[in-house]
């Protein structure tokens, strides 16, 4: 039976071979007859600092994506909090349909609401401040104005930062908020939220005014590939492969 495939937080970066191969090697894998769609919901990439990126290995996942839209298996992409500046010339190379987030589509009959997931976690105060200016237009073409080789420091400098602030929160803070989530349910009027960015693979059911609704959370690809599959049947599997997938 034809699968939709989510996949999030794969943060690929030429610093981890392993999982690029991963990659590369899943999305060879998969088939046009079996896959009607593919959707990555945020962190494809470690960073992304412009669409003028020429380093070979991020233009060779490019590269990838295009080959599979070619073969015949829509690629849908949401920007996360590494990739925020994927814009058009990303779209046209790779020929993915961009997503805004959060984004409602429909599988199969039924709304489902797409999210990378960040925007949940409104108890990070910091991050959210920070998200606020690094998503401000006029703030992104002042960045892209700068040279590619000084915007890979910048983003080399803030992944530091962000490492150090990150260590010093308490795990619960960098989750999703449940008010945040329960107006996401109210807001969009849907029973499946689908979201990555926590890094907490999960299946949560939860009661929303009385309405029985789920919140699926996808895995990131640190230490395996990690993919939620969806069929026909409105049967969802959150599945992890690859080398220490257990
Ligand atoms: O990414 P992760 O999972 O480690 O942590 C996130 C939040 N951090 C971020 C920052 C990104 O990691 C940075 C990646 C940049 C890649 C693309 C760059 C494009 C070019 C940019 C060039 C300027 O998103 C982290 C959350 C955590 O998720 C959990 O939700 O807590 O948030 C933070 O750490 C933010 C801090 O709390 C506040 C940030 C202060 C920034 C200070 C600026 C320093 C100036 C550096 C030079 C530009």
């Amino acid at each position: 039976m034809p699968r939709t495939l989510f996949i999030s937080d794969l943060h690929l970066t030429p610093e981890r071979p392993e999982i690029l191969q991963l990659f590369h090697a899943f999305a060879e894998g998969l088939d046009p007859t079996e896959v009607e769609g593919l959707y990555i919901l945020g962190d494809l990439f470690e960073a992304w600092v412009g669409d003028d990126e020429d380093d070979p290995v991020l233009r060779g996942i490019v590269q990838a994506l295009r080959a599979l839209v070619e073969r015949g298996i829509p690629v849908h992409f949401m920007r996360g909090n590494r990739d925020f500046l994927a814009g058009r010339g990303f779209a046209e190379a790779s020929g993915c349909h961009l997503l805004e987030d959060p984004a409602c589509i429909e599988l199969h009959g039924r709304a489902v609401l797409l999210s990378h997931g960040d925007t949940l976690c409104t108890d990070d105060v910091a991050y959210q401040r920070f998200r606020a200016q690094v998503r401000d237009p006029a703030w992104q073409r002042a960045l892209l104005a700068r040279p590619l080789a000084e915007r890979r420091r910048l983003a080399a400098q803030l992944r530091e930062e962000s490492e150090r602030s990150t260590a010093g929160k308490r795990p619960e803070l960098m989750d999703v908020n449940p008010a945040a989530v329960e107006a996401a349910f109210r807001t969009h009027g849907v029973d499946l939220l689908i979201h990555g960015h926590t890094h907490r693979p999960a299946i949560h059911a939860l009661t929303v005014d009385g309405r029985r609704c789920w919140r699926i959370v996808l895995g990131d690809w640190y230490a395996q590939g990690s993919v939620l599959e969806a069929d026909a049947r409105g049967t969802f599997v959150l599945r992890r492969f690859g080398a220490d997938a257990g």
